[in-house]
């Protein structure tokens, strides 16, 4: 073993073109590809080294069953590997407030990218991608930095179905992410019970899942312009394609609060007053804002100004993932 100390720090991520809904439960294959954007500024920092006995440390003790995904992932691992070395791992994240934020994605690409680093493991990008899934789907497009597509591939072993960057950081310095972070009392429902139900009930779901797929190269395209008019266009008929078939699943699922349509409605008075900015949202009810930096200060202003907004999050395009 090479090292015996390693350090990760990964970043969040947002999907404008959504995941949601699995081909594959036991293999982690999502029903469609997907397409996001790293956050700049949600990041989780986790720290790994060789120790006698295997032991966790993390701030995170809001997440059900936190300790013990995390010792599932590495036991997996070592598993696959025939590694039996204990390991102390240290996790934080950097989210700068109690947001309720997703924070599975950066947690898991840094898990894997560190075990992949501690063990000298040496596997590729795609073999990344693919290990960080094991733990979260969303993960598997946080091991990469910028925009980041997840193809869902077509075998059933999973081996076409990896995250590939299509853009770094630097192709759009002026993009901005704002996280607006609303109240959350709505009661939650994780985001793989929610799926499971979407996909065994929901009457528009195989629909979305097809005009989605197809909006893909679109919005690959509308990125390689740099034009959010058209990001921001894809974006929100996406997401409307997911909220869709969420409402429609039996049970309805909704992660949405009253205080988040405020926050939407807002977005789309702002865009009428000619404020280029477009939303969408995740399993939760914090709204996730894109547009220039120029706009990003009036925005953020009208958005404080509401009773029902917390706090706002301003993100730029995240780098690749920092491993020492
Ligand atoms: C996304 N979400 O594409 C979608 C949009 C939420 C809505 O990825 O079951 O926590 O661990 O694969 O990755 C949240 O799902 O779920 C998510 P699992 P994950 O960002």
């Amino acid at each position: 073993m090479k090292k015996n100390t390693v350090s990760v720090t990964t970043t969040a991520n947002i999907a404008l073109i959504k995941y949601w809904g699995k081909r594959d439960e036991r293999l982690m294959l999502p029903a469609k590809s997907s397409l996001s954007v790293g956050l700049s500024a949600l990041t989780t920092t986790t720290e790994f080294e060789t120790a006698e006995h295997d032991k966790i440390v993390t701030t995170e003790h809001h997440q059900s069953n936190f300790e013990k995904k995390i010792m599932n992932f590495v036991n997996e691992l070592r598993r696959d590997y025939g590694i039996t070395q204990p390991i102390k791992i240290t996790t934080h994240n950097h989210f700068p407030t109690a947001a309720g934020l997703a924070s599975s994605a950066s947690g898991f690409a840094a898990l894997t990218l560190g075990l992949n680093k501690l063990f000298d493991l040496k596997l590729g990008k795609q073999e990344l991608s693919q290990r960080a899934r094991l733990g979260s789907g969303s993960a598997a497009r946080s091991v990469l930095g910028g925009f980041v597509v997840w193809h869902k591939g077509t075998l059933a072993n999973g081996n076409n179905c990896f995250a590939e960057q299509l853009y770094d950081a630097n192709h759009w310095p002026t993009l901005r992410i704002l996280v607006v972070v609303v109240d959350a009392s709505i009661k939650k429902m994780s985001s793989r019970d929610g799926m499971r139900l979407t996909v065994t009930t929901s009457p528009s779901f195989n629909t979305w899942c097809t005009e989605s797929e197809k909006r893909i190269s679109a919005m690959h395209q509308a990125i390689a312009k740099r034009d959010l008019e058209q990001v921001g266009m894809l974006a929100e008929a996406d997401w409307h394609g997911m909220y869709k078939s969420m409402r429609d699943t039996q049970p309805p699922l909704e992660y949405l609060s009253g205080a988040s349509w405020v926050v939407i409605k807002t977005v789309q008075r702002l865009r009428a007053a000619g404020i280029l900015c477009y939303f969408t949202t995740d399993a939760g009810p914090n709204v996730k804002i894109l547009c220039e930096e120029r706009d990003a200060a009036i925005i953020e202003q009208t958005l404080m100004a509401l009773n029902e907004v917390n706090n706002i999050i301003r993100n730029r395009i995240a780098c690749e993932p920092i491993i020492t």
